[in-house]
């Protein structure tokens, strides 16, 4: 049967207040371009009659400003998750306009087909094909697009010629059963397929709307002297483990989290001479593995999106046959997911925003309170990893924030999980430490100086236990920082009765 085809302003119109809407797409990658401006535009129009209009936005990660951007300063989003790195959406959440529910990226599909969020009212994703017999295509990032696709009581589908058809075969697309009747995901190794290269659904439900719309990839800030070191201390860790027969010396898949530092530390990994090539086991594809597995150092990846820059795509995109043999990218339930990461040994690498002396992550919330951004898939991969690791330079703010701290202001990742801190001075190795061996690990290895002596005085000061904890001085940094901008002003709080 003919697909039924409509402008994108006529797609948009289906969309009604409080809808719950699934996107396709994970970080910039994959996601529509067009449609959620018309929806956008129309929220203006119903706000300007003193008409309600808000979406619940459901994705598998972050997304485009022509996603989450242009709906939130359109105030058309009333709930969102699982995770963002829009800088007006940041405002929002952060001045309460929008209901956000920060998850783990691989329990999204899932908890939605449980029921969690309600019905899904229409799904819109973006893909490169889509066929009569309802075949779906997507482009260059997965995410929740399955799920969402095949629950929708209607799927808008972007077809974006930007993207060649010839992309078909790059994906492996499965949905798991659930419980009680799920069984293992077979997946034995980072290249093993075990869906099928499209989405299916009822082409009844199909509507398509024709785009050209380039991808909104932006480039990385250039590797600094801070983010090389990190790079070059992780490179060095792995050398000594498997020199220490702790790793096997064939390496193990990689996983590396998003943003700046870790581009850079794939960048140092893959100059090391001394690690054999290896293969990423991972959510997002950066541009830094795909120059390595042009030189040969990266085999193979599997991820959930190639969340590359614009040069770097069409690259991709002029090279499809060379690249289809080395990626495949998954919905973001299977990039994800812990029972894999825990089978394939996978080396995860993310970024912390600050660390507790005790080796716990604070990922999210900038001094406890704003959301930056959400703990994305860290969270799938920290702790199921054969070792799981977070890297982050010693200081921000030039020098007035330690990331280091008494006590981290919100939490992510507990000390049960992470096994390895690396910043730029060094590796504190956490691996069958107590909490002092730990805290002293973390502070002589890890630490800025500036703040060295600090930490050892609330040591000094905390009361004896399994963790000298001092709640009267836990966040003594926190307050330091923000009574004088600068956290080495730090002042010791006295217990009342000492
Ligand atoms: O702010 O840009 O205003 O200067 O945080 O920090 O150093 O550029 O590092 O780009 O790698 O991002 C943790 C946010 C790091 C990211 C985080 C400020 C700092 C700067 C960015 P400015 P950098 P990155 C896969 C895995 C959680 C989710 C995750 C992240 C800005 O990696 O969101 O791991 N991770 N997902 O100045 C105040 C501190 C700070 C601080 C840094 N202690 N206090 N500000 N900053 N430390 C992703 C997916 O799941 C898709």
């Amino acid at each position: 049967m003919a697909l039924k085809f409509m402008t994108a302003e006529e797609a948009a119109a289906l969309i009604n207040n409080n809808d719950n809407v699934g996107f396709s797409g994970f970080t910039h990658a994959g996601c529509p371009k067009v449609v959620p401006g018309f929806i956008a535009k129309r929220a203006e129009e119903e706000h300007a009659k003193g008409n309600p209009f808000k979406i619940n936005v459901f994705t598998g990660a972050s997304t485009g400003d022509k996603l989450d951007g242009v709906l939130t300063r359109a105030k058309a989003i009333n709930f969102r998750a699982p995770y963002q790195t829009n800088k007006s959406m940041r405002e929002a959440i952060n001045n309460g306009e929008i209901k956000y529910c920060d998850l783990h990226l691989s329990t999204m599909a899932q908890d939605i087909r449980y029921g969690y969020y309600g019905k899904v009212d229409y799904a819109i994703v973006e893909a490169c094909e889509v066929t009569e017999n309802g075949e779906i295509v997507p482009t260059c990032g997965v995410g929740i697009s399955p799920t969402v696709s095949r629950l929708a009581k209607k799927v808008i589908v972007e077809l974006n010629e930007w993207n060649p058809r010839a992309m078909r075969g790059m994906h492996d697309i499965p949905e798991p059963q659930d419980p009680p009747t799920r069984e293992d995901i077979p997946v034995y190794g980072v290249h093993d397929r075990v869906g099928k290269d499209h989405i299916k659904v009822d082409p009844d439900k199909i509507i398509v709307v024709r785009t050209n719309e380039p991808n909104e990839g932006s480039g990385f800030a250039p590797v600094d002297e801070v983010t090389a070191k990190i790079g070059e201390n992780v490179a060095n860790f792995f050398i000594k483990e498997m020199a220490e027969g702790r790793m096997p010396k064939t390496f193990l898949p990689v996983q590396s989290g998003v943003g700046n530092i870790a581009n850079a530390v794939l960048a140092a990994m893959g100059e090391s001479k001394e690690i054999p090539d290896f293969d990423v086991y991972t959510e997002v594809i950066q541009d830094a593995v795909i120059g390595l597995m042009e030189s040969g150092r990266v085999k193979f990846a599997s991820g959930c999106s190639l969340t590359v820059s614009n040069p770097c795509i069409e690259h991709i995109y002029q090279n499809l046959d060379f690249f289809k043999e080395r990626i495949v990218l998954r919905p973001s339930e299977y990039s994800n997911n812990p029972e894999v990461v825990r089978r394939l040994g996978v080396i995860a690498i993310n970024t912390a925003i600050e660390a507790d002396i005790y080796g716990n992550i604070n990922s999210t919330h900038v001094m406890g309170t704003k959301m930056m951004n959400g703990i994305g898939g860290s969270g799938d991969f920290t702790r199921s990893a054969y070792v799981s690791i977070f890297v982050t330079p010693s200081v921000a703010k030039d020098g007035k924030i330690s990331s280091f701290v008494p006590m981290v202001a919100h939490q992510d990742h507990s000390e049960h999980s992470v096994k390895v801190i690396i910043s730029e001075y060094g590796v504190a190795d956490l691996r069958g430490k107590c909490p002092e061996e730990r805290a002293q690990e973390i502070i002589n290895k890890c630490v800025h100086p500036d703040y060295r002596p600090l930490l050892q005085e609330y040591i000094k000061n905390a009361p004896k236990g399994q963790t000298r904890f001092d709640m009267y001085n836990a966040f003594a940094f926190h307050e330091a920082f923000q009574e004088t901008g600068d956290m080495k002003n730090v002042t010791w709080r006295k217990p009342k009765n000492a």
